[in-house]
């Protein structure tokens, strides 16, 4: 995890084999990472699947789409029995100081995380070949000081990375052969019950959708105001150019709603729905349900290798197809990896 930038794709890249499949790396601030991945790695014969999930940042996804896409992905691996051995949280050493975006992440990936996984936790610092050691221990030391003392006290780890292979695996190797946790937002979902937008991480972004939806519906009624006193003036061309900016703010205010939709969405509903639909079927076909179920995500195999998003994503739509329920945004349509 970590804001978009700070070189999840590129560390995740270092660590595989060249004939392995590559997580596309961003160039200037554009993200790449617009599923959540799980890529295959083999290290010191240990098996298992890294997840590159996009940022709470993306130039392409808003931070609902993003939510929904980890939380949907969590769901699913969490109910399937995978659990997560290790967090490495990523964090540009480059960067001055904390941009309202990093603040952003760091929040909510202790919203997803909670307290009780941290010890599965580290923060690794990256592009130290990028800055001099001076500047670089400096950021470090503040890092620390200002964000990160709490969340030490209780056993998350540091850690530097300098774009080399070898400070990659050692930084993987701080997180393989710990016992799996589960995140706080897999017992919310899961063992909880509670739907997206009640989980905490859900809820700091349906408190931000509201805020921008408050926000724009001032602003429209402020527009209108502005119209009608250029209309009582006949100034044609103000009422012209309120009336774009109105457009503007109302295509605003209904992305805000659809985002709204997203993060509403009760997918367990639908996937409950889904394995009764399945278990009825076997039922009359004398097939194991089990087997019928994962044929949209595969469960982890034998190896410890993982469905990335877009087979999940199949499974949903399968899931709707076959409940005939319409999607709430095209925002989820994957590409098949
Ligand atoms: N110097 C240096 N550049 C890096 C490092 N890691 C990533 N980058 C660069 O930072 C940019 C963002 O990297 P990317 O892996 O796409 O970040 P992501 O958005 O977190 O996945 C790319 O231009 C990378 O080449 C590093 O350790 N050192
Ligand atoms: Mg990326």
């Amino acid at each position: 995890m970590g804001a978009t930038g700070s070189g999840k794709s590129s560390f995740i890249n270092l660590l595989l084999d060249p004939e392995a499949k590559q997580a596309e790396v961003g160039h200037d601030l554009d993200s790449c990472t617009a599923s959540v991945e799980a890529i295959p790695f083999n290290i010191d014969g240990f098996h298992g699947s890294i997840i590159d999930t996009p940022g709470f940042d993306d130039t392409y996804l808003t931070d609902t789409a993003v939510l929904r896409r980890i939380s949907d992905w969590m769901d699913m691996t969490y109910r399937q029995g995978v659990k997560i051995t290790g967090i490495l949280y990523l964090r540009d050493i480059t960067e001055a100081r904390m941009r309202g975006s990093s603040l952003k992440n760091l929040a909510m990936f202790r919203k997803l995380c909670g307290t009780s996984s941290l010890a599965n936790v580290v923060f690794l610092t990256t592009k130290w070949d990028a800055v001099s050691a001076t500047d670089g221990e400096r950021r470090e030391a503040n890092l620390i000081a200002d964000h990160l003392q709490l969340e030490l006290a209780s056993g998350a780890r540091t850690a530097r990375h300098d774009n080399t292979r070898e400070s990659a695996t050692d930084a993987l190797r701080m997180v393989l052969g710990h016992e799996g946790v589960a995140l706080q937002l897999q017992r919310q979902l899961v063992d909880e019950g509670m739907a997206l937008r009640d989980t905490d991480a859900g809820a700091a972004i349906a408190q931000d959708l509201e805020a921008m939806r408050v926000e724009h519906v001032e602003t429209i009624h402020e527009l209108g105001e502005e119209m009608e006193n250029a209309a009582a003036e006949e100034n044609e061309e103000l009422k012209s150019a309120l009336a774009d900016r109105l457009a503007e703010v109302e295509e605003k205010l209904q992305k805000v709603q659809t985002d709204k939709a997203l993060l509403e969405m009760d997918r367990a509903r639908e996937v409950l729905a889904y394995q009764k639909k399945l278990d009825d079927v076997a039922r009359s076909t004398g097939q194991s349900a089990k087997g019928v179920v994962y044929t949209g995500v595969s469960p982890a195999s034998p190896d410890g290798r993982l469905p990335g998003f877009g087979p999940v994503a199949s499974f949903f739509l399968t899931v709707l197809e076959i409940l005939g329920g319409g999607m709430a945004s095209n925002e989820d349509v994957e590409k098949e990896d």
